[in-house]
């Protein structure tokens, strides 16, 4: 029996790519969501948790986006019920892009988990949401240098006005279906660091990570996360896949 049932599951019947929000608590994930899908829409909770699930669908250029609104988190750390069905719907839920919500007022704070999901995927599409917020408050934020500096599409947007959700529409499309490829510059960590990750990444040649990255895994490994191995098992057994 499988622990989680992923939306996923349903692509072969009425999505043509699954497209999954993340973000910090409070920066419009659920505004957005709703600007995407409007009434098409149902929520339950994640099997086996009770953390809230939110999925909807929404047609864009003759095709089905399911969109699917992770629980909000400030890293994916997995130190939480939430954390956790983020981090493995993230990393096991095979989502075909990843819409990661940030606060335009505070970017700084949300960038961390930006880049913390741009270590796993490059999937990735970053919405500076509340930009009118800090257009009131008199910030400037250059979005082509940010995209630049990141490596992904970053759209503009104020969501409960509905400004840029086209764009994001486009985005998300672009990616999903592999018109755009994003190019994430990773981030480089000491010499220290990253010389404890190469002894690991070789360690970890003969495992198999379900499709992820060794880097990645070394990196939570190093940071003490062993719950990412026991997820690792759990999906790997879950979907009857052999180790390589
Ligand atoms: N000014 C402004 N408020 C927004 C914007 N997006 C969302 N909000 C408001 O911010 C609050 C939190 O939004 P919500 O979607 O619940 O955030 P979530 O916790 O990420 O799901 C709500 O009161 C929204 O109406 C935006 O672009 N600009
Ligand atoms: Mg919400």
């Amino acid at each position: 029996m499988r622990q989680y049932c992923w939306p996923s599951e349903t692509r072969g019947i009425s999505a043509d790519y699954v497209a999954a929000l993340a973000g910090n608590p409070n920066t419009g994930k659920s505004t957005v969501f709703n600007a995407l899908t409007g009434l098409n829409q149902h929520t339950g909770n994640w099997p086996g948790k009770t953390v809230l699930q939110a999925q909807g669908y929404y047609r864009h250029r003759g095709k089905t986006a399911l969109v699917v609104d992770l629980p909000g988190t400030y890293s994916l750390s997995a130190r939480s019920p939430e954390e956790e069905v983020a981090r493995d719907f993230i990393c096991f839920g095979q989502p075909d892009v990843i819409v990661v919500m940030t606060d335009a007022t505070c970017l700084e704070r949300n960038l961390n988990l930006v880049l913390q999901i741009l270590e796993i995927t490059s999937k990735v599409v970053v919405c500076l949401n509340l930009m009118d917020e800090a257009e009131r408050k008199g910030m400037k934020l250059d979005v082509d240098r940010l995209a630049d500096e990141l490596g992904v599409p970053v759209v503009p947007t104020a969501a409960h006005t509905g400004r840029g959700i086209p764009q994001l529409k486009e985005s998300i499309h672009s990616v999903a279906l592999g018109e755009v490829l994003p190019q994430p510059k990773p981030v480089a960590y000491s010499r220290q660091l990253e010389e404890a990750v190469r002894e690991l990444e070789k360690g970890l040649q003969a495992v198999y990570t379900n499709g992820l990255s060794r880097r990645w895994v070394a990196l939570r490994l190093l940071e003490g996360d062993y719950s990412v191995i026991s997820a690792i098992r759990r999906y790997t057994a879950a979907e009857g896949k052999q180790g390589d």
